[in-house]
């Protein structure tokens, strides 16, 4: 029997299994993904991130940590699979569907008095279905305490996983106070920082908290750069300006808010409060809005040229990674790719192949190539490479910096 069961090795199951397993814990990891399951297990990853491959690696060869494509014995069951939403007739829904089925997955195996942990962001009250849902599928007569459920919120950033695994406070929510306590026992044999206990509500409520806080102040800061233009003012010397009050700290504007995580975890608290959400909903729209904002930008400083060559800097959703899903910055390049009467370089460091979307619309071309041929500049995403290039270059091209890095 194992240690640790975790169902869903994306992003946040497969280090959080690993690091487990390097700590002594037997695990086992699971995937509906047979590729998935077979490369874990040849101590490869199929994701990038930073260091992951080193900690898996590590993990395999312990003996500690296997993948399997169907849910094996364990004493605690993590679930972290993907929590998507869904556009409805009634409007933007939560999807519960692959936690769901986590839960039938385990029902099988799941033993009175294992502990089931959910890792993945979900609305309030997810832990609670959990747990019905689990009883509705054990045909036979459990009781809701034969089981310990708890929520523990993942909270590392994209980029620098594998050190805010360890040095992040985490947020245990247990459905009972025995659920936390076990929970937080399991959790300190990696975490090196503070565990607060809490009620399943509160754990669930407070990542989505954090997310849309964070939506929010960018969506201020989104919609100070859009003002700004307006009103000539250099958007990134008055952030830099106002942040210096004590007790002022507004975040970055940007080109869009992309990424799986704060696009839309705010919506999962509209959804559940749709008429008193109204900050938290208009900070979406406001977010949501801007990459039309640059396209329309680029294709206005655009209309002056006949036939100009557009060189667009970035496709990731965010400043050095390479994760292009859900970003703001490749849903531009491919408008303008569409609408622009002209040619399209795209340059994103960390790709060799663009995206089948833009495949026979844009170029991929290096940094250098890039500036040297176009006529437009168009920053995207503040990758540490685009910080180099010359002022000198810059100041013989048309350039819209989304960024502020050239500021
Ligand atoms: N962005 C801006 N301006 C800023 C900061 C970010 O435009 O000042 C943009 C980024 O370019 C990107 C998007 O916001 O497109 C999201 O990037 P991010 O770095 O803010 O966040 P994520 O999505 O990579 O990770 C977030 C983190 N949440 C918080 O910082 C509150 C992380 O800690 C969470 O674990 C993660 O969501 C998650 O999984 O929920």
């Amino acid at each position: 029997m194992y240690d640790v069961c975790v169902i869903g090795l994306g992003y946040i199951g497969l280090p959080t299994a690993s690091i487990f397993a390097t700590k002594g814990l037997k695990v086992v990891g699971v995937d509906v993904s047979a590729h998935v399951v077979e490369t874990i297990n040849k101590g490869q990853i199929h994701i990038h991130e930073p260091d992951l491959d080193i900690l898996v690696k590590a993990a395999v060869q312990s003996g500690n940590l296997c993948a399997k494509i169907k849910p094996e014995p364990a004493s605690t069951f993590i679930i972290a699979v993907p929590t998507p939403f869904l556009e409805s007739d009634e409007g933007l829904k939560p999807d519960l569907s692959y936690i769901q089925s986590a839960i039938r997955s385990i029902a099988p195996v799941v033993k009175k008095g294992d502990l089931i942990i959910l890792e993945s962001t979900s609305p309030v009250g997810t832990t609670e279905l959990m747990c019905q849902w689990l009883l509705e599928e054990l045909n036979d007569p459990a009781q809701s305490d034969d089981f310990l459920f708890a929520h523990c919120p993942e909270r590392i950033l994209p980029g620098q996983m594998l050190k805010e695994l360890v040095s992040n406070d985490r947020i245990i929510g247990g459905l009972t106070p025995q659920a936390s306590e076990q929970a937080k026992t399991l959790y300190e044999s990696f975490c090196s920082a503070e565990i607060f206990l809490t009620d399943a509500r509160t754990a669930e409520m407070a990542k989505l908290t954090e997310n849309s806080f964070r939506d929010v102040n960018i969506a201020f800061a989104n919609e100070l750069s859009i003002l700004c233009e307006d009103l000539s003012v250099d958007v990134w010397e008055l952030i830099r300006l106002a942040n210096r009050h004590p007790r002022v700290k507004i975040l970055q504007p940007g080109p869009g808010v992309g990424g799986h995580c704060i696009a839309v975890d705010p919506w999962f608290i509209v959804a559940a409060c749709p008429d008193k959400a109204r900050l938290i909903k208009t900070a979406r729209q406001v977010n949501d809005s801007k990459p039309k904002y640059v396209v329309d930008q680029v294709l206005e400083r655009a209309s002056r040229f006949k036939n100009p060559v557009v060189a667009c800097l970035g496709l990731a959703f965010k400043a050095d990674v390479d994760d292009l899903r859900e970003s703001p910055a490749r849903w531009i390049v491919e408008q303008l790719a569409e609408q622009l009467e002209g040619q399209i370089l795209a340059c994103e460091p960390h790709i060799t192949a663009l995206p089948k979307q833009l495949e026979g619309k844009a170029t991929l071309v290096s940094t250098d190539e890039a500036i040297k041929r176009a006529d437009i500049i168009v920053l995207l995403v503040d990758h540490k490479p685009f910080k180099k290039i010359p002022k000198r270059v810059l100041n013989e091209r048309v350039v819209i910096d989304t960024r502020g890095i050239w500021s």
